[in-house]
């Protein structure tokens, strides 16, 4: 379905449901399709005009997929996983979100959707133990469950750069991409940042554009994509047990099935390492980080494959000078989310193309024609910023979320965020977050990662109502040790040496700490079942007399 048949969304204005769903991404949407299986009223604010989160909102040029495509799908349907075709290895976005766009008409979703409506304020009442939600479009609705499938990557950042309302051209965020598209030809272009979404977005627009600057403040470690067509035999395999390869993939540290070398770098022959290293490279994909066990635990092992990869830009860029601006040095290769592209060292081999380091000479104001640092102004038409996001806590704390005695989730996080399991904060009973912080989320492939919560919570929510219970709260106690053992592990792996946005670093302010849960998805999984299965340890449920009828 188009957006533009898309049907008149209809405020609710008032009125009380079962649960409230904040987004409808594939966790919304899937969240949504699970409540009615169990018979609750659900309805899910959106704040754009359809389906498809993240893919909906990043349109940018050449914006696609790091997990392949025959495992970047639902998996709760066989027969909507045999049904649908993927056309490419690794899909760009627009396939991605017509796939969104399917499983809405297909599950019939949109029904219990409001579009182009954003929520403002969710506040607990403890008299009723109910939420109470409003929107900007002036809904106020009272909810038992408030779930909030916001996504990770959901909140835009522009960075605090003098002057940037006084450019006279054009400006874009990869992050909220103009859906009409853009035409960027014979224009000078600017492109701000360089990391994923740049690094899909560069070769792109350095085709369209008369000339591309590109500010550089970090480099950033990439893999060849190697995308291409989707192999029909591969397709077929996978097809011919989805289940059983899914299984295996809910169960890997990442949740995608991949081949993980069991050995360490340090063990092998410096020529057996080159060879895994060559094969990866050939292979392409973030795969190539499971070239070795110990890559992300053990500085030396992490060198050999981060000097490979520097070895590999010297060898695309042809310019020297550039090469070495574009090769990453000070921190540990994988530590700052690894990018995966096509082309994007060769384009700064195009005569349409410069790199401007700013590491040492930040950029000092955007000007009204164009970007200045000490060294100078680029003039430009137009300003990309791939500025990235307030990752993971922006899309929750913008929301006025209110727990008991009126506290705010933004005033309780504001040394971090704290979860127990990512799944639920102390004090803000039946508040529920999928893929939120404290969980493997960002680390993981997201859609298996969301059906395993969603599946969690909607289990959670039948065992609640089966036994007449109202209120499901994480305890303080839990939760202090579920941040514990998320710093532990994080502080076992090399992750805490780069200034990333998995460390929140990325936001002037923003304290320092690692905010997914790195003990892997299969484990994590485990957890979480084993929790469920013992009666929900850790979390508080009560019955509507606020009697305590379960164990910590
Ligand atoms: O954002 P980012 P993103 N002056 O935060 C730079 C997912 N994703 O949108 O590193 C100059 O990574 C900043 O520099 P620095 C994926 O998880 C997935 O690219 O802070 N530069 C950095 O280079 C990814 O990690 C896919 O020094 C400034 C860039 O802007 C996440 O989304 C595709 C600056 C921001 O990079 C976010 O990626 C796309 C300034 N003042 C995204 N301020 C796939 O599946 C910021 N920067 C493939």
């Amino acid at each position: 379905m188009s957006e533009t048949t898309l049907p008149e969304t209809t405020p609710l204005k008032t009125g009380k449901v079962d649960a409230v769903i904040v987004g409808a991404g594939f966790a919304g949407m899937y969240m949504l399709h699970r409540l009615r299986g169990l018979g609750l009223a659900a309805v899910v604010f959106e704040q754009g005009t359809d389906v498809g989160g993240t893919w909906y909102w990043n349109r940018y040029p050449g914006a696609r997929c790091d997990v392949e495509s025959m495992q970047y799908s639902y998996s709760f349907s066989p027969e909507l996983q045999q049904d649908w075709h993927w056309s490419e290895r690794f899909s760009a976005q627009p396939e991605i979100l017509r796939y969104a766009q399917h499983v809405a008409d297909r599950l019939e979703l949109r029904r219990d959707i409001r579009f182009e409506t954003k929520v403002t304020r969710a506040s607990f009442d403890e008299a009723t133990n109910l939420w109470a939600v409003e929107t900007d479009r002036g809904d106020q609705v009272t909810a038992r469950y408030c779930i909030m499938a916001t996504g990770c990557l959901s909140s835009a950042r522009l960075p605090d750069i003098a002057g940037l309302d006084s450019f006279q051209g054009a400006t874009y965020h990869t992050g909220h991409w103009p859906h009409e598209g853009v035409d960027l030809a014979g224009k000078r272009v600017a492109v701000i940042g360089t990391g994923s979404s740049a690094i899909q977005a560069i070769p792109v627009i350095a085709r369209q554009a008369a000339h591309l600057t590109v500010f550089q403040r970090t480099p950033n470690f990439s893999i060849p994509s190697r995308n291409a067509p989707m192999d029909a035999e591969y397709e077929g395999w996978w097809k011919s047990d989805y289940e059983a390869h899914r299984a295996k993939a809910r169960m890997m540290r990442t949740g995608i099935l991949y081949g993980l070398n069991e050995k360490s770098a340090l063990e092998v022959t410096p020529a057996e390492r080159l060879a895994e290293y060559e094969a990866r490279w050939a292979k392409g994909g973030t795969a190539f980080m499971a070239a070795f066990s110990d890559l992300i635990t053990n500085r030396e092992a992490n060198d050999t494959a981060a000097e490979f990869v520097r070895e590999k830009i010297r060898g695309l860029v042809k310019d020297p000078a550039v090469a070495e601006i574009l090769a990453p040095q000070g921190y540990p290769i994988g530590t700052k989310r690894i990018c995966v592209d096509t082309e994007y060292f060769e384009t700064f081999n195009r005569a349409n193309v410069t790199l401007v380091d700013v590491r040492d000479a930040p950029i000092e104001a955007i000007t009204p024609t164009g970007v200045r640092t000490r060294h100078g102004e680029t003039a430009v038409d137009a300003i990309v910023f791939a500025t990235g996001f307030d990752a993971m806590t922006g899309a929750l704390t913008r929301v006025d979320l209110r727990g008991r005695d009126g506290l705010g989730l933004a005033e309780k996080w504001a040394e971090g965020p704290r979860t127990y399991l990512g799944l639920m904060t102390a004090g803000f009973p039946n508040l529920f977050m999928i893929t939120g912080p404290g969980s493997p989320s960002v680390l993981s492939n997201m859609i298996v990662s969301i059906e395993q919560h969603v599946d969690w919570l909607a289990d959670c929510i039948a065992h609640l109502r089966a036994r007449g219970l109202e209120t499901i709260e994480a305890t303080r106690e839990a939760e202090e040790e579920w941040v514990a053992h998320v710093n532990e592990v994080a502080d076992r792996t090399l992750y805490p040496a780069a200034n990333s946005w998995y460390m929140g670093a990325n936001i002037p302010g923003k304290p320092r700490v690692f905010m997914p849960y790195i003990g892997g998805v299969g484990a994590y999984r485990e957890k979480c079942t084993e929790i469920a299965a013992q009666g929900y340890t850790g979390f508080r449920l009560k019955a509507g007399s606020q009697a305590a009828v379960a164990a910590e």
